[in-house]
């Protein structure tokens, strides 16, 4: 089984489109009719529903962003009655109050569906053995990752994230082929497989579906190998369903979005405008089957580029690439735009280092200072000094030569850095406390 929707997930783009146009229309309506906030600043804009009359005049309507989900806390932006939600998650975020989003019975409906199509798509099916490893509760990874594997038979181990060593052990014992958690908590199963001495011959896993974090291919390859399975990239966000909202195929060339659900555009973050194919910019998605939290144009801060050509799997949904990061991610070091994925691929390359690292971002006498800590293996660290040494001097270059900016490599013993259980914190910035 390739697909699980094929008539949805390989329709002709032509008929994709009236389908999107019939449903943001009705869903413009709704939001229109049912929700105060939307009324309102649809007519600070002067427009109505009528004035969509096709796709492209999407861009008349106004963004959505967490701020105005914020303000509106908890509920203000829902269009339903309280009675007819029978779900409510919430991110907690860094600042602030969490977004709470909230779901009808035919939401959930579509989340499985969306799931559903994203697991298939990674190799499972009835026969497979999930291991849900993300985290269950307010967090929308487990309970997502859960409903998807049920609708297509799967037999769920709905195990939740953290007690790390318990983990490998049930997934020796029970047989799982499939495993879902972040990267970083992948890596850090693979790590405590190492320490238990539980050879990856004796697991039966065959793929993962990885997300909630932005990780680069060079952390793909370390995942595969580590685990003997084929990785695959899962894009999601709270606001709009949670994971599902995009997913990759066998062909690993960008995500398939669910765009008979969820309709992408790329904006120029500063100005707001339009991009085209291809265009890096932020992600922007209209929900436009959703009943509970339907959102106009919610700005994600995700970056990342559409592609629209067919796909070798025979999809026609468009795919996004990678996410290389969030606007609010980005961490400019005087002046220069820097990715905290950049530096993982740069690391990743070069082979001699562990998969673990964090940036940290000071500023000493008025001037920005980026500092890598980057662990390195047991064997390398009981090695000479003078090696160590050259690694670092190397490290730094292959970094600089990347970023243009001159930073400070720091290597450090194995396994001091924090290990995640969930989403990993790869930067601290000392410049805002
Ligand atoms: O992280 C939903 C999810 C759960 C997705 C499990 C995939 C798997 P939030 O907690 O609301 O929801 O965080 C959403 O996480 O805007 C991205 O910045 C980031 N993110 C999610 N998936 C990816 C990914 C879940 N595959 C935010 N690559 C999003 C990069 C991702 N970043």
């Amino acid at each position: 089984m390739r697909y699980w929707d094929e008539h949805i997930e390989c329709m002709e783009r032509s008929t994709l489109q009236e389908i999107q146009f019939k449903r943001l229309v009705e869903t413009v309506k709704r939001v229109y009719t049912s929700v105060p906030y939307y009324r309102k600043k649809m007519q600070e804009r002067g427009i109505i529903p009528e004035d969509i009359k096709s796709l492209d005049d999407l861009k008349k309507l106004p963004f959505t962003t967490k701020q105005d989900l914020r303000d509106n806390y908890p509920y203000g932006l829902f269009a339903v009655p309280l009675s007819e939600i029978v779900r409510i998650h919430a991110s907690s975020g860094t600042t602030g109050k969490p977004t709470v989003v909230g779901y009808t019975k035919h939401d959930i409906g579509i989340w499985s569906e969306v799931m559903a199509r994203t697991l298939v798509a990674a190799g499972a099916d009835k026969h497979s053995f999930v291991q849900i490893a993300y985290g269950y509760g307010l967090f929308t990874g487990g309970l997502g990752v859960h409903y998807g594997a049920e609708r297509i038979g799967a037999s769920v181990i709905p195990i939740s994230s953290g007690n790390t060593r318990r983990q490998i052990q049930l997934m020796v014992d029970f047989g799982t082929t499939v495993l879902a958690c972040t990267p970083s908590y992948a890596l850090y199963l693979a790590e405590t497989m190492e320490e238990m001495e539980i050879d990856k011959s004796q697991l039966k896993l065959k793929s993962g579906v990885f997300g909630a974090e932005p990780w680069s291919e060079n952390m793909r390859k370390e995942i595969e190998s580590k685990l003997n399975i084929k990785a695959y990239d899962i894009y999601g966000l709270s606001e709009i369903i949670g994971p599902g909202v995009s997913f990759e195929c066998e062909y690993q060339c960008g995500m398939h979005i669910n765009e008979d659900h969820f309709l992408p555009e790329i904006i120029n973050p500063e100005t707001g405008e339009v991009l085209g194919e291809g265009e890096y910019g932020e992600l922007v998605f209209t929900t436009i089957t959703k009943e509970g939290l339907p959102l106009i144009r919610y700005r994600t801060r995700d970056i990342t580029a559409l592609h629209y050509d067919r796909c070798k799997c025979g999809r026609t949904l468009v795919r996004m690439e990678k996410v290389i990061g969030r606007t609010d991610d980005m961490i400019i070091i005087r002046g220069v735009n820097v990715f905290p994925s950049q530096i993982e691929s740069v690391l990743l390359e070069m082979g001699e280092v562990e998969p673990h690292y964090q940036l940290i971002v000071d500023r000493i006498n008025n001037l920005d200072v980026l500092e890598v800590l980057v662990e390195v293996s047991e064997r390398m660290f009981s090695d000479e000094v003078k090696k160590l040494e050259q690694l670092e001097k190397k490290i730094t270059k292959a970094i600089e030569e990347t970023l243009g900016i001159s930073v400070k490599v720091r290597l450090v013993e194995p396994k001091t850095i924090e290990r995640s259980e969930g989403k990993a914190k790869r930067v601290i910035d000392k410049r805002k406390i």
